[in-house]
């Protein structure tokens, strides 16, 4: 047996106790809780901790303390935003997960570790439970769901999905972010991960349907949204009161050693967060105080509006017998896509103080999807990669805004004819409006033989074969919510 010593301090702003390792007092350091520095030589007491290691030499009581290097506090952000229940609060009252087993009786996640505000830490930093076990989960204060180390570290760009039920926002957050792992690494000098890979499980299984089937021949469809299912998670928010949130999924994006600015910028990660709200989340009358899904919206950095021009009614008046889009037919019925967005624009200005005469600052993106259906009828032009991402001599390419402007203009002109209530809806709403054509899949959906119900083609027959999925600007609008909202991070070619 043998006795090492130890030391315990107090941190004086929020009265933590800390252990740390005697070579460490007399040192200033950094409190990991609440951040602020502290001399240990003022608040050091002596604890000795009876260890069976052999060989150890018992440093004696009254030796004079040695100095070494504080622990390295983690660089946390100010303030941080829970990608679950979107509240803001500062990284001292983030709580911990108990890593005991028979502390798994947490109030708000029954299934998880007790959350809790820790007292003692180790000396890498981690928290200690109630029965000593060393923690490595964090938890949202508020919900009590967890948080991956990046949200709480990295800034954090939520992204708002917004659209009509069967307006396309599955298969296009789908192919857009498929497109984008490959788009930001290949081209821009950029990694992107998923910062919790379990979290983003069902996101893979999107992915992987359309896109690990290449040469498939066979249909294959993704699931309408639910309102409910494994795509959210109900938390008793407040005693009494469940809420029932969309479940996030979370990006980790850091700057390659290929990229032109990364020497110049040290702290160079971010996060982007998106959902998967179902349609119907967005009608009038579908949020309220216990089904909240939508206030992502509020926080978020940008809007992409997900327009279904094959839901318009004009519209598919005009690609009558120009396509063998199944979408198209005669006696489909049409969404009120104006609705859905002025509903959108209703809860924001209620919720953020907007008076009417207001307008919203961030950039909000009409993405026209399913292009590939629509675009021949309407004469729409050819959209190539290469005229929005233009590769340089150093192989990094430069993202093309003025191009994107220019394309922009083109489809609002388009709406402006046949679907002006959309614009108007958008630009009454936002001072920063881009117009996007894009298709996820490049090529139009099949009728799944045996499943349309008495003929009516309801999208749950509708299926694809993954060898024909080409997407076309599919990564284009995420791209462009980056360079919005993480100015410089994307190179990008002079505007003017
Ligand atoms: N032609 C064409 N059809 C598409 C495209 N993307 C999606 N679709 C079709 O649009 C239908 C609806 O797509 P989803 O992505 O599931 O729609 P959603 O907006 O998520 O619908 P909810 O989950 O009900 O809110 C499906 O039948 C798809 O086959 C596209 O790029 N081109
Ligand atoms: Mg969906």
């Amino acid at each position: 047996m043998s006795q090492t010593e130890k030391l315990t301090v107090v941190c004086p702003s929020c009265s933590v106790t800390l252990g740390i390792p005697a070579t460490a007092a007399g040192k200033k350091i950094r409190c990991p809780k609440c951040q602020n520095p502290f001399d240990t030589a003022k608040t050091a007491k002596r604890i000795i901790e009876v260890s069976s290691e052999k060989g150890v030499a018992p440093e004696k009581k009254n030796a004079p303390l040695k100095t070494a290097s504080p622990p390295k506090p983690p660089g946390l952000l100010a303030k941080i935003t829970c990608p679950h229940c979107w509240s803001i609060f500062p990284p001292h009252e983030i709580k911990w997960v108990s890593a005991h087993p028979s502390l798994r009786d947490d109030s708000k996640v029954p299934e998880g570790g007790r959350r809790f505000l820790p007292t003692r830490f180790s000396v890498s930093g981690q928290a200690i439970d109630s029965k000593g076990e060393l923690c490595s989960e964090l938890a949202c204060p508020r919900c009590h769901l967890t948080l991956p180390r990046d949200v709480i570290e990295l800034p954090l760009a939520i992204f708002s999905i917004i659209g009509a039920p069967s307006s396309g926002k599955s298969y296009y957050l789908s192919s857009s972010l498929w497109q984008l792992r490959s788009s930001l690494s290949t081209r821009f000098a950029i990694s992107f991960e998923d910062a919790d890979p379990v979290a983003n499980q069902k996101l893979h299984q999107y992915e992987e349907t359309l896109f690990l089937n290449a040469g498939h021949d066979k249909l294959v469809a993704l699931p309408k949204t639910e309102l409910d299912g494994d795509l959210y998670e109900q938390i008793e928010i407040e005693s009494g009161r469940v809420v029932q949130l969309p479940k996030p999924f979370i990006f980790r994006m850091s700057l390659l050693p290929n990229h032109p600015k990364e020497p110049e910028i040290r702290k160079n990660g971010r996060c982007i967060c998106l959902y998967d709200n179902a349609g119907e989340h967005f009608l009038p009358g579908a949020q309220t105080a216990n089904s909240p899904g939508t206030r992502h919206m509020l926080v978020s950095k940008a809007l992409m509006f997900v327009f279904d021009p094959t839901q318009h009614s004009q519209i598919r008046k005009l690609c009558l017998g120009k396509t063998e889009d199944p979408q198209i037919k005669s006696g489909a019925s049409s969404v009120r896509q104006d609705i859905i967005l002025s509903e959108a624009t209703r809860r924001i200005r209620a919720e953020s103080g907007l008076t009417p005469g207001q307008r919203d600052h961030r950039p909000l993106i009409v993405i026209l999807t399913k292009y590939d259906a629509w675009g021949p009828a309407v004469r729409g032009p050819a959209l190539h990669a290469d005229t929005i991402m233009r590769e340089l001599p150093s192989g990094i390419c430069q993202f093309n805004t003025r191009q994107l402007k220019s394309v922009s203009a083109v489809f609002r002109n388009l709406l402006l004819k046949l679907a002006p209530e959309i614009v108007s809806t958008a630009e009454a709403f936002s001072e920063d409006v881009t117009y996007v054509p894009v298709s996820a899949l490049g090529c139009s959906p099949e009728e799944i033989p045996g499943s349309g119900a008495g003929g009516e083609t309801s999208r749950l027959s509708l299926g694809i074969r993954p060898r024909d999925i080409q997407p076309i600007w599919a990564e284009v609008p995420l791209l462009y919510a980056i360079h919005r909202s993480i100015p410089g991070f994307l190179c990008v070619a002079a505007e003017r």
